[in-house]
Parts: C-alpha cells; structure tokens; sequence
C-alpha cells in the first residue's frame, strides 16, 4: 500500500494558507488524489473551516490549541482523514507558530514511518517580509517579526505569496531578499490566482527532504510575540428583514472594525469572516489597518436571517477586543436593522508555547 502524504504550509498570519489549501484541493483531486485538510487554531468557530469546508474535500479542525501544543490532537485529525481514505493530506497551522521542524516535523518522521511527509513549505506576503528585514516601518510588534523570520529560517521551501500584486520587478527585488536572509529555495506563487501553484506541487510531490533544518528559537521572544496579539473567535446569529444584504452588512462590519483599531493604532493580523444565509456564504477579509477589506464568496445574498463566524487576531489586549466587537457589532446591526446575538464568543490571549515534542537533532 502507498504511503499517504502529508504537506504542511505554514506562514504568518495573513500569508494565505487558507487560500492555498482552497486552491490545492481542487487541483490535487484533479491529480488522483483523495484530499483531507486540517485546520488549526486556538479555540474553535474557525472561518478558514468554513472556507474550506466548502472545497467539498473531507476538513478536520484541531482546536484549543496550535499543532505543536497538542501533537496528539494532530496525528488524530490525520488519522481520521486516513480513515475517511484520504491519500494527501495539507494541514495548515497557526499563523503565530514556528518551530514546526523540531515540534512536527522531526516527530511525524521518528514516529510515523507509513506517512510521507513533504518539504516544510512557508508562504510569506511581500510587506510582511519587508517588514520582517527592517526595510519599511510596521506597527507589528518586533517580536511577531521575529516569530516570522525564525519561520522562513526553518522552511525547506519559501513561497513568495500574492505575487499577482507585484511587477516582475517586484518579484525580483523580494526574491533576491529571500535568497540573501533564507537558505531555503524560493519561488513566487498566487495562491489566489493559481500561478505558480503547479510548479510548487510538481516539486513537492516528487520527493526531498523534509524538516531538513532545526532552526534556534528563543521561546521567551516567540511566546511574547503571540502574546501581543488579542484572539477573538465568535459565533453570532443574525435577524433581519427578507431584504437585508448581507454582503453590505458584512462588508461595512469589517471597515467599521478595522477603523476601530487604527484609531487605536492596533494592528490586525487578521479580521475575518464568513456568513452564511441559507445555503449562500458571503466571505470577507481585512488583513492590516491600512489595508482593503477583501470580499469573496457569493454576492446578492438576502434572506431574514444569518448565522456569521468572526475571528479577530489584533494587537490589543483581549479585553480590548473584546469590547471593541461588542461595540462594533450592535452598532452595524442597527444601522441595517439587523439584531445581532452572540451564541458562543471565545477571546484569549495565546499561551506560552509548549510544545509536546521538541527534538534537539534533525532524523
Ligand atoms: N492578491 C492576493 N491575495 C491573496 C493571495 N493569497 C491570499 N490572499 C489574500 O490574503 C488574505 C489572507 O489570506 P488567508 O488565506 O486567509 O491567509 P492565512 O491567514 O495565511 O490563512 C485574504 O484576503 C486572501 O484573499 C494571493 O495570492 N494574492
Ligand atoms: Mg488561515
């Protein structure tokens, strides 16, 4: 029997993991493959979920707590997908994780001889390296940039994500920054437009070696660099009128918060949403203070009511967030004579990695 294959993609967050996994689905069943994904976060009622979910693929979500934390809770989600007779797995962790080779990676190879498990690859967003480097001011917090440098320095593949956004220029300048600071192989992709993404899984798919460096993180830098950042997840129902457009209502909710936090100058690491109003979903993105609010999913969806998943990963405290949503929320409900109420609402500040394995040595 073949061996079933594992590809992690990790990257900061924002970099657009969720959009590749959404985009390797379709090609990898394309390619014969019965594909599973896991999902990964620290409490539950998850948008990426819900985007992928939608692939039509078998979805597994680890929650409550990063891959690393919780190895048992991964291995599980992969056995389930083996289970259900998945032959490719793509899992995707948490965007504030690194450390992946030691905690993961290294594990996954001592102890689980029937998997093949892929490159290490690490997909970046063009400003977030820029700002990684020191070669543009960032409200990030320094330590979150360390978390992302120390993730490129682990990766055995680099992908210069969102390259549709760049000129070949551009794309150039980024790479021959990559290649300066990183050992490992870059090339440029669109997870969102597809360029690219072949290339990446030919390579991948035909072997090398994975989790091929252990890279040193300080943990006192690394645990500070997510604690800076306030995580809200919450499952809200919504009220409204046959009329209600929930594309208007959702985009307007994702402006008003992202205001919010650059009057407080706290920057986002990601807003996101998914809203669904029978069986149409309206999806929506805002990914830095200065940043568009991206919409996706269906459009011209109404309907009396919605149900809507919200995550927030902001650099505020929790209780901070927490309030702001609070006050967000009723305030663009009524001004689309939407009743908003908060079923589940989960807002933490994550806690010091502490990983179940973490070898010293590369198997
Ligand atoms: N222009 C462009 N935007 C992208 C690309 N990949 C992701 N994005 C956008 O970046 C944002 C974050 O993407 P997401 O996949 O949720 O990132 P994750 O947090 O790493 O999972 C979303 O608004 C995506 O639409 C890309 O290749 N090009
Ligand atoms: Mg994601």
């Amino acid at each position: 029997m073949s061996k079933t294959k594992l590809i992690l993609v990790g990257g900061f967050l924002a970099a657009g993991k969720t959009t590749m996994l959404n985009a390797l689905a379709g090609r990898l069943s394309g390619r014969g493959f019965t594909v599973g994904l896991i999902t990964n976060d620290q409490a539950a009622d998850l948008v990426d979920t819900a985007i992928l979910t939608c692939t039509g693929v078998e979805v597994r979500e680890v929650s409550g707590s990063c891959f690393c934390c919780n190895f048992p809770g991964f291995m599980k989600a992969v056995e389930s997908l083996i289970d259900a007779g998945c032959d490719l797995i793509v899992a995707e962790p948490v965007g504030s994780c690194t450390d992946l080779s030691a905690t993961i990676l290294q594990p996954v190879k001592d102890m689980f001889a029937d998997l093949d498990l892929a490159p290490l690859t690490v997909l970046v967003d063009p400003v977030r390296l820029k700002e990684a480097l020191e070669l543009v001011p960032s409200l990030t917090h320094p330590d979150a940039l360390y978390i992302v440098k120390r993730q490129l320095e682990e990766a055995d593949r680099i992908l210069l994500n969102k390259a549709d956004t760049l000129t070949a220029a551009q794309v150039e300048e980024e790479l021959g920054l990559l290649k300066q600071n990183f050992s490992a192989p870059a090339a440029a992709v669109s997870a969102l437009q597809g360029d690219g993404v072949d290339a990446w899984l030919d390579e991948i798919l035909s072997g090398g070696s994975a989790g091929a460096h252990i890279t040193e993180v300080d943990y006192d830098r690394y645990a500070h660099g997510e604690a800076v950042l306030g995580w809200l997840n919450a499952a809200i129902e919504l009220t409204g009128s046959a009329d209600t457009d929930w594309n208007a209502f959702a985009e307007k909710l994702l402006a008003s918060l992202r205001d919010a936090f650059r009057a407080d100058n706290a920057e986002i690491g990601h807003v996101k949403l998914s809203l669904t109003c029978g069986d149409r979903a309206v999806l929506g993105n805002v990914g830095a203070i200065g940043g568009q609010v991206n919409m996706r999913g269906e459009t011209g969806v109404k309907g009396a009511s919605a149900v809507m998943t919200l995550n927030a990963r902001v650099q505020m405290s929790p209780e901070a967030l927490q309030k702001a949503v609070e006050a967000i929320l009723p305030e663009t409900a009524s001004a689309f004579g939407v009743s908003a109420s908060i079923k589940n609402l989960k807002c933490l500040m994550p806690g010091r990695p502490n990983p179940t394995y973490r070898y010293q040595t590369v198997i």
